[in-house]
């Protein structure tokens, strides 16, 4: 399978992100924390210019505590300001907002010198699926924007006041073009970021079954019950799960697309374990 992973909108996302980044302070970059460099979106780095960015390293909550502290010494070495959120959860509101206020206190402190408590008008970037809305949604108190665990949920633009000192613009999803690094296609196909009717799922589920097995084959043998993994290659695997689940077409033909259906949901959910994709970088 080749996943063509750069439909033609988003040329266009880029161009109208540009616009709106001239009006605004800072980024929020929002990146998943199974597959944070993986998120991380060449063509963004030249629109955002020097403005202040914040990397929110979201579904925090999906990968090991030990990862994190992985990923903690990689963003601080590299100089990012940086938080880890887990969105869904609403747990890391505050962390977030004075991981915004720090990022911009440059220019919070030009305004206030001139007597000015500046809001800060910041905008939420990141690939689809990365937990963008969610987001917004966790620092509010009431639901505003839409979310969903499919890339392109978010369209047209709206501002949302955080509270008084900070505004937040939400953005559609935007991917960047690299054909050739399909391991990466991958890791980005399975958090949900490539719209799945561009994949195809028994495909992706294999893929996906081969780097569990490298990984943590445990956690993917306790999932689904399957006691002798290492015996077994990907389809013996997704075959071992379509028998097991009792996944059945009419006339009892196995309905093993079935299984690379719940494989990969389960796989989103963290439902198979916590599992960190890319490869963490040394510096
Ligand atoms: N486990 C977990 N799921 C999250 C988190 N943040 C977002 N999600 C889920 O990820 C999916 C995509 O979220 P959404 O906010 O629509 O992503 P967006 O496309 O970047 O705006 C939804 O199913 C959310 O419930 C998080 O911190 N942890
Ligand atoms: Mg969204």
């Amino acid at each position: 399978m080749h996943i063509h992973w750069f439909p033609g909108h988003m040329t266009k996302a880029i161009r109208m992100m540009a616009t709106e980044l001239s009006r605004v302070d800072c980024v929020i970059q929002v990146l998943d924390a199974r597959a944070p460099m993986s998120c991380m979106n060449p063509a963004f780095d030249a629109v955002i210019g020097n403005r202040p960015r914040l990397f929110v390293i979201n579904k925090y909550d999906l990968i090991e505590p030990d990862d994190a502290k992985l990923w903690k010494r990689y963003f601080q070495m590299a100089k990012y300001n940086f938080v880890f959120a887990d969105s869904a959860h609403k747990t890391d509101a505050l962390a977030v907002k004075n991981g915004l206020k720090e990022t911009a206190s440059v220019i919070s402190e030009r305004y206030r010198k001139k007597g000015v408590e500046k809001t800060i008008r910041a905008m939420v970037i990141g690939i689809p699926n990365v937990g963008k809305s969610t987001l917004i949604n966790s620092l509010t108190a009431e639901k505003k924007t839409v979310t969903g665990d499919r890339p392109g949920v978010t369209r047209g633009k709206q501002w949302v006041a955080i509270d008084k000192y900070i505004d937040l613009l939400d953005s559609p999803g935007v991917l960047y073009p690299d054909f050739k690094d399909q391991e990466k296609a991958t890791r980005l196909a399975l958090i949900g970021s490539i719209k799945d009717d561009v994949l195809d799922k028994c495909e992706l589920a294999l893929l996906g079954i081969k780097i569990l097995c490298k990984l943590a084959p445990n956690k993917l043998a306790t999932r689904y019950n399957i006691s002798d993994i290492n015996a077994h290659n990907p389809l013996g695997i997704l075959e071992e799960i379509t028998l097991l689940r009792g996944y059945r077409l009419k006339g009892d033909t196995p309905d093993i697309e079935r299984a690379a259906s719940a494989f990969i949901n389960e796989f989103r959910k963290g439902q198979i374990g916590k599992f960190v994709l890319d490869e963490i970088p040394l510096l």
